[in-house]
């Protein structure tokens, strides 16, 4: 051991009224001073994707502070340590540090990392710097948030992505051999499906609406449920699909969070703008045509569609009454999302009248 050196540093140390007593020694400080390095790192990867991959401004903030706090709190005395004992563990790598994949996998594991860091540091500097170890416990606290929020707003991005990226939108009815008919639709290559159920027992509901999540899943496809927000967080939907006289969007939000999506049916001025203002995701028009499905709404037409959606700059999808004959039509004058039941919901074909209907979709205009 270094005697001069321990000297020196428990003089320092006394110097800011923090007391090394003999029985340790700068095992000690090296712990601390790889452990801060550790801590300091991690939270550079998390502050990094709340900062450039989900624009999660506040984390950033908050993330950037403990940074900056542990950074003042890196005393020199700790980093000369690591020159008096050599680490024989140095650049060993675990296999689980290969396997991740997504951005998801990182932040967890580097949340784990800081934390972990952070209880080493909480226990090792008890003694001699009771200060250092309340900061490490309240930030590792704190990181449990972090943590949850960058991934509710991970999730949140991937949502927006697959409704932006996706014009068709298909909502299911209730029928026979309902799963067979949303697999074949998942396969043509459909990446929003919304389960409407209007007849029947909760209990049937809920199982349907699991049984559907699962195979979104399987097809990486939004699994949104309509109407019912107790549904949704039972089948841990990816959002919820409200009319006008179901549970106010406010509610909703609160309930549901801003990982989930939630679009709103709305057809006229006020509606749309207080569906923006209080941040619904996407927003459903119609119905265009007159539909069978929904034979008790008037149609609304193209012509005041065109001017409802004008301005905004959501994903919209134009609703009722829309089939594979008319959809070239829609693209004519503008329209680029659809949401539609009973063309696929009846249709013989599924698969292929979905693949026909993405292609229309697709074309230029
Ligand atoms: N909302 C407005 S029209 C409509 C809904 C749910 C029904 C659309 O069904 P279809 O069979 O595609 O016309
Ligand atoms: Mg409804």
């Amino acid at each position: 051991m270094p005697s001069k050196f321990l000297k020196t540093t428990k003089n320092k140390l006394q110097m800011h009224n923090y007391n090394l007593t003999d029985a340790e020694d700068l095992r000690i400080f090296q712990i601390i001073d790889a452990n801060l390095d550790r801590a300091r790192e991690g939270l550079r990867v998390l502050e990094d994707w709340a900062r450039f991959g989900v624009g999660g401004n506040e984390c950033v903030v908050r993330i950037k502070n403990f940074r900056q706090i542990l950074g003042k709190n890196h005393l020199e005395v700790y980093k000369q340590s690591r020159n008096y004992i050599e680490d024989q563990c140095k650049g060993l790598t675990h296999q689980e540090q290969i396997k991740r994949k997504n951005p998801e996998q990182i932040i967890s594991s580097n949340a784990s990392r800081v934390q972990e860091a952070l209880r080493v540091i909480e226990e090792f500097s008890r003694i001699h710097n009771h200060e250092l170890s309340k900061i490490a416990s309240k930030i590792r606290y704190e990181i449990y948030t972090i943590e949850i929020e960058l991934l509710s707003l991970s999730k949140c991005k991937k949502s927006e992505k697959i409704l932006k990226e996706n014009d068709l939108y298909v909502i299911t009815d209730q029928k026979d051999n309902l799963l067979e008919t949303i697999e074949e639709i998942l396969i043509a290559g459909v990446r929003i499906i919304q389960h409407r159920y209007k007849k029947g027992t909760d209990k049937d509901h809920i199982q349907e609406a699991i049984k559907i999540k699962n195979l979104c899943k399987k097809y990486n496809s939004l699994f949104i449920v309509n109407d019912r927000l107790d549904i949704a967080l039972a089948s841990n939907a990816d959002g919820i699909h409200l009319g006008q006289d179901d549970l106010d969007l406010k509610t909703a939000r609160k309930l549901l969070g801003y990982s989930k999506i939630i679009g709103i049916s709305a057809n006229n001025e006020i509606d749309i703008s207080n569906a923006l203002k209080e941040g619904c995701d996407y927003i459903g028009i119609g119905p265009v045509f007159e539909t069978a499905t929904k034979k008790n709404k008037k149609p609304i037409g193209i012509e005041k569609i065109k001017k409802l959606t004008k301005d905004l700059d959501i994903p919209w999808f134009a609703i009722g009454g829309i089939k594979s004959n008319n959809i070239s039509y829609l693209k004519s004058n503008g329209f680029k999302k659809v949401a539609l039941v009973s063309q696929l919901m009846n249709s013989e074909d599924p698969k292929e009248d979905a693949i026909m209907i993405l292609k229309e979709l697709s074309h230029e205009n």
